[in-house]
């Protein structure tokens, strides 16, 4: 079991407690010690092998709670919890994950309408039965129908990319142990880089194909972190993780690799397009290579596929049957689209100096590990209480630590001065301009008033756009996936406001953000809107989702010169 398992556990008895009307301190230690394992950057799983005594060192953590963490880690489960859920109405934790709705409320309506469930609650709400209770009104009992709808729409049993790609990497890491296991690469969904990841596909090639296939198998199925076992055949075989993933894997012949690789990449759409595409030119293309009737003439490799079918060689990002295939048709070459080694620095973090777990210099020396020459310091305004925001007296003192580390680093990396600053409900930013003067990025960020209507919404932040200060508009829907959607506004109207006042558009790298999404990109990039790709990291160990922000960039067709921060340092003057 991973951290965000243990966290989910503890926060889960908490919960359950704070309902159950136990007492506070009970209550607190679950709740911070969820907390604390969520933010932590060592892995539990590690800890537990290598110094378990060592968890209850951490701040925050007892041995009650260090006992339970090991408890989850070699068993899965913890007998605690499990005597807790029972005679638990697991409905009630539902209820509680609605947005707006804490343990106070769920414990009302259990105990005076007796709703032990989200349908119940509907219902009462639908004869507004809950209006009549103490501190209810219409309004409220509105809210939590919306709350209820659109707990419906994001209950999904999608992954993040972050979450796929980690255990994808791990089995991985396992698989290769496995002495018949010749290659072995993900496909799938992960491959495309999409924002989100409903199972992982993972392909292997086995050296003796005879000799060596039962064991791989064999190997794959003895995973220490399988839940289920879906299937096992001889060729493929279906697991469930204890995270909730599904992992999917084939084993193919060797020379077939390339035809396999592309087959499993999909997307389902681009396979039946390019399938089409072969069929016209007498070809038969399939998970085993391109075949001129009974002969194969490529599928070693994907490059070698597409050649074979008269194609340029076309991304796995891309391959989304939205264009690509009627681009490479027309044009026989592709332009160069921005990747990994473009990336110069990172124009979204934060420090401790609001919500960040580590100090500037700690992120300084991340980025320096990732080879960048700049990066900027972003944290947040004020405004918004709970993430510790920054006045102007803190920023200022941020200022003087920025110019001494920028003179203890010289030559190594450069630091930018900036901040998130939240936008007010009437488009106006939350510093003054004699603060944001100073500054060389200003990223724009609407973290409040998410509700407001389509118009009312596009004015606000058409009005922060137009703020000379602005540098960069920052996860501009605003949407957290599964859980958050857009904001909403006219997205072409904001886009250019952007191309009107120079001001660029993020894509947020963080996996449960990745906004803007690839569907807008394109737009965008049409209409000649610079880009910058952000981190939004708040730790050190969040320095690597880049590449996530990259994937979308690369499946929106965003080359190089359309994104800021592949810009080197030298080429920079004063203004983004
Ligand atoms: P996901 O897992 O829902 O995020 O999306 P994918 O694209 O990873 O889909 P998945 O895991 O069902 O299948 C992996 C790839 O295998 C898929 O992208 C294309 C290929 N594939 C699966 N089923 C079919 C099919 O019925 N026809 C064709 N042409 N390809 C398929
Ligand atoms: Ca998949
Ligand atoms: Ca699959
Ligand atoms: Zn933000």
């Amino acid at each position: 079991m991973d951290n965000k398992k243990i966290s989910e556990v503890f926060e889960e008895m908490g919960n359950i407690l704070d309902i159950s009307g136990a007492d506070f301190f009970r209550i607190n230690a679950y709740r911070r010690g969820a907390m604390i394992v969520m933010n932590m950057h060592q892995d539990l799983r590690k800890m537990v092998d290598d110094c378990p005594n060592d968890i209850s060192k951490i701040s925050g953590i007892g041995k009650a709670l260090q006992e339970k963490i090991i408890e989850l880690v070699l068993t899965g489960h913890c007998a605690e919890h499990e005597k807790m859920k029972k005679g638990f109405p697991a409905g009630l934790l539902e209820i509680l994950s609605l947005r707006g709705l804490g343990p106070k409320k769920v414990k009302l309506f259990y105990s005076k309408l007796g709703i032990k469930t989200v349908k119940d609650l509907k219902k009462a709400a639908e004869q507004h039965k809950l209006q009549e209770l103490e501190r209810m009104g219409a309004k409220s009992e509105s809210e939590i129908l919306k709350a209820i709808d659109e707990h419906a729409r994001f209950d999904s049993d999608r992954s993040l990319i972050s979450e796929a790609l980690q255990e994808a990497e791990r089995i991985i890491e396992y698989m290769k142990k496995s002495k018949g296991v010749k290659r072995i690469e993900y496909a799938g969904s992960l491959r495309r880089a999409q924002d989100n990841i409903g199972d992982v596909d993972i392909l292997v090639t086995v050296k003796d194909p005879e000799k060596s296939r039962e064991a791989v198998i064999d190997h794959f199925v003895s995973y220490d972190e399988v839940l289920t076992v879906i299937a096992k055949g001889d060729t493929k075989s279906s697991l469930i993780l204890e995270s909730g993933i599904q992992v999917d894997l084939r084993v193919i012949a060797d020379e077939s690799f390339g035809a396999a690789m592309h087959y499993f990449t999909g997307s389902k759409s681009h396979n039946i397009a390019i399938r089409d595409i072969a069929k016209k030119k007498g070809l038969k293309v399939s998970e085993y290579g391109v075949f001129k009737g009974e002969k194969m003439i490529a599928g070693k490799t994907e490059e070698d596929l597409f050649k074979a079918i008269g194609l340029p060689y076309i991304i796995p990002e891309l391959r989304q049957n939205n264009g690509e295939i009627e681009y490479a048709l027309k044009h026989k070459k592709f332009p160069k689209f921005v990747e990994m080694a473009d990336i110069k620095g990172d124009l979204h973090c934060h420090s401790n100096y609001s919500d960040g777990k580590n100090t500037i210099e700690e992120m300084a020396n991340a980025f320096i590990s990732m080879g960048y020459e700049y990066f900027a310091i972003t944290d947040h305004s004020s405004l918004v209480g709970i993430v510790n925001g920054m006045g102007s007296k803190e920023i200022k003192k941020q200022w003087k630590e920025v110019d001494s580390l920028n003179k203890k680093l010289k030559g190594k990396i450069k630091i930018f001065k900036g901040c998130e600053v939240d936008i007010l409900k009437d488009g106006s930013l939350d510093f003054s301009d004699d603060i944001l003067k100073e500054l060389d990025v200003v990223i724009i960020s609407a973290h409040m008033y998410a509700r407001l209507d389509d118009k009312d919404q596009t004015a606000r932040l058409i009005a922060a756009i137009e703020n000379p200060y602005s540098t960069i508009m920052g996860h501009p829907t605003g949407r957290l996936i599964n859980k958050r959607p857009e904001m909403n506004f006219n997205m072409e109207k904001i886009i250019d406001a952007c191309v009107e006042n120079g001001v660029a558009l993020e894509i947020n790298s963080s996996p449960s953000r990745l906004d803007l999404v690839d569907k807008y990109l394109k737009i965008a990039k049409d209409k000649g809107v610079k880009f910058a790709i952000g981190t939004d990291s708040h730790s050190v160990d969040q320095v690597d989702f880049m590449s996530f922000g990259v994937g979308i960039a690369r499946r929106g067709w965003l080359e190089s010169n359309n994104i800021l921060n592949t810009k080197s340092l030298s080429k920079f003057d004063k203004d983004f």
